[in-house]
């Protein structure tokens, strides 16, 4: 097992994996920028030490990091999500150096970073793909050949993109010559890539994405699926596991191409395959994630499978000790990400000082988190803080929960989406499943809370009291 674990993150994910270090009895490292001086996660690493006096360039700084592991005698590093998770030139530098990335292969990230090669690679495979160019379209007359070829809608996508960056849909020719110069260029600017592709475009699918592990010794498994089709402009706002819309049959069919996916990318530790899902129940490979993600912990919950132990032991050369048909999926889990932010002011983020903290608890309930009473949120990073996660033996129960599990916390000082998650959970169309990418856009209802939060039962008790006194 390794020696030291140097963990090149911060936050929420940072105090994940030091737990996990902590349960394998491995020693761990954290670094940190000046504004995380006092956060949790530094204090709970056996060491640590400051990359940057920067709020960004420290955690991204690939020679300075890999420096200090050497010079520390750290012999892994795990990259969390975000920031190097998904850096191949990271992951080679490890592996020159002799440092263990505990995550794929660098040449892995590269194939599947490109998403033009990895459409050509699941397609060589036999994984479905949607009808889209084989390989980037060069110039607007070749797009507008292709999409009336294929039929409108399209989308114009990034080559170099993923996770929502770099899309546009165009409805007819028109849209689509206006449209393909400005994706280049864009494409250009955010990831130093013009390659732009097509793909015929799929009205509110579902995103269903499969969670796969696999070993150094050619095994792999899937560990069921997470809907994360509740969404607003990319941003991930609910996870839930399993899917309400697959069936056992469509579960085995794509738990097997999510396999096929992972072995076609010779894929090593824990990713997820990303598929489109229709109305019709067609599925497609949208893209693959060669990183531990934001909403592993529903898997976790559902499987009782550690994911960040298990990362850990595959990279350290362990044999996976999971047969797909040891997996079993336990019940229903959710997860709520509560951000800093404020839903009434276009989701605008929020930070300061948390002046009043208090977290739920109970039967069924995990809190990953990062933050504390007196902690301040820093503004220069996500604004996610904290992340509920709540398991139940049915959907119902476990809707219910998260609403219980919401209306118990308590976080002041700073706005949070905790009150608009709370009106999700009591909506009618999300108890009964009824959820695609599109659901968040089409209910501005939503947005519709009390500021001050729904009466509590002794607010409402003294209002009465109140009322009754003046003889309302
Ligand atoms: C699509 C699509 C419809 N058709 N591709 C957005 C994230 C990026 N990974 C790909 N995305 C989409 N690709 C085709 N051909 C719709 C989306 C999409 C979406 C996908 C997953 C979750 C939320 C989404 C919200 C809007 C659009």
């Amino acid at each position: 097992m390794f020696k030291k674990v140097l963990i090149a993150n911060r936050g929420e994910i940072a105090t994940r994996v030091i737990r996990a270090c902590k349960e394998l009895d491995i020693p761990t490292v954290a670094i940190y920028s000046e504004d995380d001086a006092t956060s949790l996660y530094v204090k709970k690493a056996d060491e640590s030490y400051m990359v940057g006096p920067g709020p960004i360039q420290g955690y991204l700084n690939i020679h300075r990091i890999v420096d200090l592991a050497t010079r520390i005698g750290v012999d892994a590093i795990h990259p969390g999500y975000g920031f190097l998770s998904e850096n191949p030139k990271f992951a080679e530098l490890c592996e020159e150096k002799g440092i263990t990335f505990i995550g794929p292969a660098s040449t892995t990230i590269t194939d599947m970073g490109d998403k033009v090669n990895a459409r050509r690679m699941m397609k060589a495979a036999g994984v479905p793909i949607l009808p889209g160019t084989e390989d980037s379209v060069k110039d607007a007359g070749e797009a507008v050949a292709f999409a009336e070829e294929m039929g409108y809608p399209v989308m114009i996508k990034a080559s170099g993109g993923g996770g929502g960056r770099g899309l546009r849909v165009a409805r007819n020719r028109g849209e689509l010559v206006d449209s393909f110069m400005t994706a280049k260029k864009e494409s250009a600017a955010a990831f130093g890539l013009s390659e732009v592709f097509l793909e015929k475009y799929l009205e509110r699918p579902h995103h269903i994405e499969f969670q796969i592990l696999a070993d150094n010794h050619g095994n792999i498994v899937h560990l069921g699926e997470r809907d994360c089709s509740i969404q607003r402009r990319h941003q991930k706002l609910i996870e839930i596991t399993p899917s309400l819309m697959l069936d056992e049959g469509l579960r085995a069919r794509m738990g097997a191409d999510a396999i096929k996916a992972a072995a076609a990318a010779n894929y090593t530790n824990a990713g997820t395959v990303e598929f489109l899902v229709d109305n019709k129940m067609n599925y497609y490979f949208l893209e693959m994630n060669t990183r531990i993600q934001v909403e592993h912990a529903i898997t976790e919950e559902t499987t009782g499978i550690d994911l960040v132990k298990k990362q850990i032991e595959i990279a350290a050369g362990a044999p996976l000790g999971i047969r797909q048909e040891d997996v079993r999926i336990n019940g229903y889990a959710m997860e709520c990400r509560i951000c800093a932010e404020d839903p009434k002011n276009n989701f605008f983020p929020s930070f300061g000082k948390v002046t009043a903290y208090y977290s739920p608890g109970g039967i069924g309930v995990r809190i990953d988190g990062a933050i504390y009473k007196d902690f301040i949120v820093p503004s220069h990073y996500d604004s996610l803080v904290v992340k509920l996660i709540v398991r139940g033996s049915t959907w119902e129960e476990t809707v219910a929960r998260t609403h219980r599990c919401l209306d118990e916390f308590v976080i002041r000082g700073v706005k949070t989406t905790i009150l608009f998650l709370k009106k999700i959970m009591k909506d009618p169309d999300f108890k009964a499943g009824g959820f695609d990418t599109g659901y968040i856009d089409r209910k501005p209802e939503l947005m519709d809370y009390d500021e001050y939060g729904e009466p509590t039962d002794v607010v409402a008790a003294i209002s009465a009291a109140i009322a009754a006194h003046h003889g309302f």
